[in-house]
């Protein structure tokens, strides 16, 4: 293929409620779409960071000029362009895993439609469905976090995850197993709001049977974690510490986690990602797709990648209206616990025109 024209298509929806975390407290999707065209077909794809960078170091404003300036430039130089080129061309750039990853993908949805190839089947994908689990945010008050549980599960979703940090861990999670039963599959996510000297307080979640803490400790302090995971009998899963496979490989030999989440813009796209899943899958260790409440441009290739075998547990992969009342794509809708594999050419959606324009900000052109 040849790059003709890149265009970033920035958005902003409403999220159904408020989702809050360790790191702060979002109202709004606020991204950018990728729009990439090549002389074979168009590709999209969406930036999972967020304006500010509070979840990792990347943000919305940044990403669009690194895309500007240093990895369009490169992709555009590339004399054959296809998705597994864009990784090597973009090597030289340090960091900046989320937007190397929206540009990959877009020029890979672009290559797959151009071959009339689902997502799904370009990376190995053995299941048409996949569970769908619910990432629940910080509440105000247990109550008010067991009638947000409980309509979850009566929509149908077969895993929570709560958020949690200090002063919201213990007294959550016991009143969700106490509601729910010990049945429940259960986790929780600190994204990075602990350190090693709360050890002595983690452990009490122990007793509650979880599947996992997740990111316990800082970014990319694999030494703590492991230190921590001694400690526990909760398997420690990593998620804002792996940047790629060898960062995945490293945390499993010094057991700093036992399980992964597989974000795929946070190791710098589907291609890593899959890498990924293949280092963890040969040690024996599940993994599970994370998401960043992407729109269902966002989602339909993570639930590609969830559809593969090592993805053992069921992921933060959620229908769209957990997110929004109105998704800038078809809607992605729960079915008895589950999500369809998008099975169409590319990631398998594109945005619907008319709302699209409704939810466009602004719209720049960076290459072409
Ligand atoms: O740490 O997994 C995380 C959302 C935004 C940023 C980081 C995280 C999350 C979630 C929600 O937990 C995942 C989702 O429902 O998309
Ligand atoms: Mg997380």
């Amino acid at each position: 293929m040849k790059l003709e024209r890149v265009e970033v298509v920035h958005v902003e929806i409403p999220l159904v409620s408020p989702f809050r975390t360790s790191f702060g407290t979002m109202t709004t999707k606020d991204t950018f779409l990728l729009r990439v065209v090549t002389d074979t077909a168009e590709g999209w794809s969406e930036f999972a960071g967020d304006p500010r960078p509070l979840y990792c170091a990347e943000f919305v404003a940044g990403a669009e000029l690194v895309l500007r300036d240093f990895l369009v430039p490169r992709v555009a130089a590339l004399p054959a362009l296809t998705a597994a080129a864009v990784g090597p061309a973009l090597a030289g750039i340090k960091g900046h895993e989320l937007a190397k990853a929206a540009l990959e993908t877009a020029v890979l949805d672009a290559e797959l439609r151009s071959y009339g190839m689902p997502l799904a089947v370009y990376l190995g994908a053995v299941r048409d469905r996949v569970p769908a689990g619910v990432s629940v945010g910080i509440k105000d008050s247990v109550p008010e976090l067991l009638d947000a549980v409980a309509g979850y599960l009566d929509e149908g979703y077969v895993r929570i995850k709560l958020k949690i940090e200090p002063g919201w861990d213990v007294e959550p999670v016991r009143a969700v197993r106490e509601r729910f039963g010990a049945g429940l599959p259960l986790q929780v996510d600190a994204n990075t709001a602990y350190t090693l000297a709360d050890a002595e307080h983690l452990r009490r979640l122990d007793e509650f049977g979880l599947l996992l803490i997740e990111e316990p400790l800082d970014e990319n302090n694999l030494h703590g974690h492991a230190r921590l995971q001694a400690r526990l009998s909760t398997p420690v899963c990593l998620d804002e510490s792996l940047h790629n496979a060898r960062d995945t490989a490293s945390a499993i030999a010094q057991d700093a986690c036992r399980v992964v989440n597989v974000k795929p813009a946070r190791v710098g796209g589907y291609l890593e990602a899959r890498r990924v899943h293949d280092v963890a899958r040969a040690h024996g260790v599940p993994v599970w797709c994370g998401g960043m409440l992407e729109t269902g441009i966002g989602r339909a290739p993570n639930l590609a990648l969830a559809a593969l075998p090592g993805f053992t547990l069921p992921g933060d992969t959620s229908a769209s209206s957990r997110y929004f009342a109105e998704d800038i794509t078809e809607p992605f809708v729960l079915d008895d616990g589950h999500l369809p594999v998008p099975s169409t050419p590319g990631i398998g959606v594109a945005p619907l025109p008319e709302v699209l324009r409704r939810f466009t900000r602004a719209r720049r052109d960076l290459y072409g």
